[in-house]
C-alpha cells in the first residue's frame, strides 16, 4: 500500500467516469483524461483530477455562463500579510480568476480601510469583511474555518453558488477558470504530490480529531486552496470548527492546524474534484515536466520573519 502514489506516475487511460456519462462532465466534452498519459488523472472514487490539457476551458465557461452563477472567492489578510500579499493576489485573480464569469471577492481583515483599491472588471465585486486579529498565527489561520462558516450563513452564501477559498500569500500565473469547480474541490499539496502515501505529512496524534490511521489518506491536500458548493462547504467548516474545538478542549493541536482538519474530512467525504500541484505550485520546487502551466505561484516562505 505504500506506493500508492507513484500511480502518478502509471498512465491511467480513461478515468472509469468516462465510461459513466451521465455522472460525469466527460459527456459535455469538458474533460479529456486521456490527453496527459503520464499522470493520474483520476482518483480511485472516480473523481476527475484536472491537469492542463484534460479539460477544455471554453466548455467550462460556457457551462458556467449559461447557469448564469456567482463565484465567490475568500481571502484572509491580517495583520502583516495584508501589506505584503493582497494587492498583487487581487490584481493577478482580476487577471486570471474566472474571467468573464459574476465574481465576489470576499477579503477578511481587522483592518478594512488598509484594503488596497483595485480595478474591478465588468460583473466583479469586492466585499471587505471585519474579522478580529488572533494573538497567535496558528490561530490566524485556523480562526478562518469558523469565519467563513459564519459567511456561508450570511451574504456570502446567499449571493454565491460556488465558493474558493484561498491563502493570501501567492499570486495568480495563469488561468484559473470554471474547470476548477464542482461540488466539492481539494488541491493536491506541490510539495507532496509525490510522495508514498505512508510519509504524507497527516496528523497521526490518536488524541487529535484530525488523526489519520497507517494506510488512511488519499492524497495530501494544500489548505491553501478548496472550495466546492455552499451545502459542501457548509459542511467541510462545521466538521473542522468542531474538529478543532475538540482538540483546544484536550490541550493539543494537529500538526498542520486547520490543513490537518482539512485532509481528515476529505478523507471522509471524498472530494467530488481534485486540482493538480499545476493548480497551486511553488517555485522553489523547480521545473517539472508535468508542471505546464502554473495558475497559482505561492509566495517564497518567510517563516523565520513572520512566525514566531
Ligand atoms: C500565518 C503564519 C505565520 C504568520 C502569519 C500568518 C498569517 C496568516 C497572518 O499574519 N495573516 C494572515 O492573514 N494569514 C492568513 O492565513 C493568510 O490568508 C494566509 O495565507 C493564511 C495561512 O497562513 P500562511 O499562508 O502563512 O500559512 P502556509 O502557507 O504555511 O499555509 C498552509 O498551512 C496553514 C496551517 O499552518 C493553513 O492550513 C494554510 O491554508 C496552508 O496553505
Ligand atoms: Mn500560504
Amino acid at each position: 500500500p505504500a506506493v500508492r502514489h507513484l500511480e502518478v506516475f502509471i498512465p491511467m487511460g480513461v478515468c472509469p467516469s468516462a465510461r459513466m456519462p451521465l455522472l460525469s462532465d466527460n459527456f459535455t466534452g469538458l474533460l479529456r483524461p486521456w490527453a496527459r498519459p503520464e499522470v493520474l488523472t483520476c482518483t480511485s472514487w472516480g473523481a476527475p483530477i484536472i491537469w492542463d490539457g484534460t479539460f477544455d476551458p471554453d466548455v467550462a465557461q460556457q457551462k458556467v455562463g449559461q447557469q448564469n452563477l456567482t463565484i465567490g472567492l475568500t481571502v484572509f489578510a491580517v495583520g502583516r500579510y495584508l501589506e505584503k500579499y493582497l494587492a498583487r493576489f487581487l490584481e493577478t485573480a482580476e487577471q486570471h480568476f474566472m474571467v468573464g464569469q459574476r465574481v465576489v471577492y470576499y477579503v477578511f481583515t481587522e483592518r478594512p480601510a488598509a484594503v488596497p483599491h483595485v480595478a474591478l472588471g465588468e460583473g466583479r465585486q469586492l466585499r471587505v469583511e471585519y474579522v478580529a486579529r488572533e494573538q497567535r498565527w496558528q490561530d490566524v489561520s485556523m480562526e478562518r474555518m469558523r469565519t467563513l462558516h459564519e459567511a456561508l450563513g450570511g451574504r456570502l452564501g446567499r449571493e454565491a453558488h460556488f465558493v474558493l477559498c484561498m491563502d493570501v500569500d501567492q499570486h495568480f500565473s495563469g488561468p484559473f477558470g470554471p474547470e476548477a469547480l464542482a461540488e466539492s474541490v481539494a488541491q493536491l499539496h506541490a510539495w507532496h504530490y509525490r510522495w508514498p502515501r505512508w510519509l504524507l505529512p497527516f496528523e497521526r496524534d490518536v488524541r487529535s480529531a484530525a488523526v489519520l490511521a497507517p494506510g488512511e489518506g488519499d492524497f495530501y491536500y494544500h489548505a491553501a486552496v478548496f472550495g466546492g458548493s455552499m451545502a459542501a462547504l457548509r459542511s467541510l467548516t462545521a466538521h473542522c470548527v468542531q474538529a478543532m474545538r475538540r482538540d483546544r478542549g484536550r490541550g493539543i493541536e494537529a500538526r498542520w492546524h486547520d490543513e490537518s482538519h482539512l485532509n481528515k474530512f476529505f478523507w471522509l467525504h471524498k472530494p467530488a474534484k481534485v486540482l493538480s500541484p499545476e493548480f497551486c505550485w511553488s517555485p522553489e520546487i523547480g521545473e517539472r515536466a508535468e508542471i505546464r502551466r502554473p495558475r497559482l505561484l505561492w509566495a517564497p516562505k518567510e517563516y523565520a520573519l513572520v512566525r514566531d
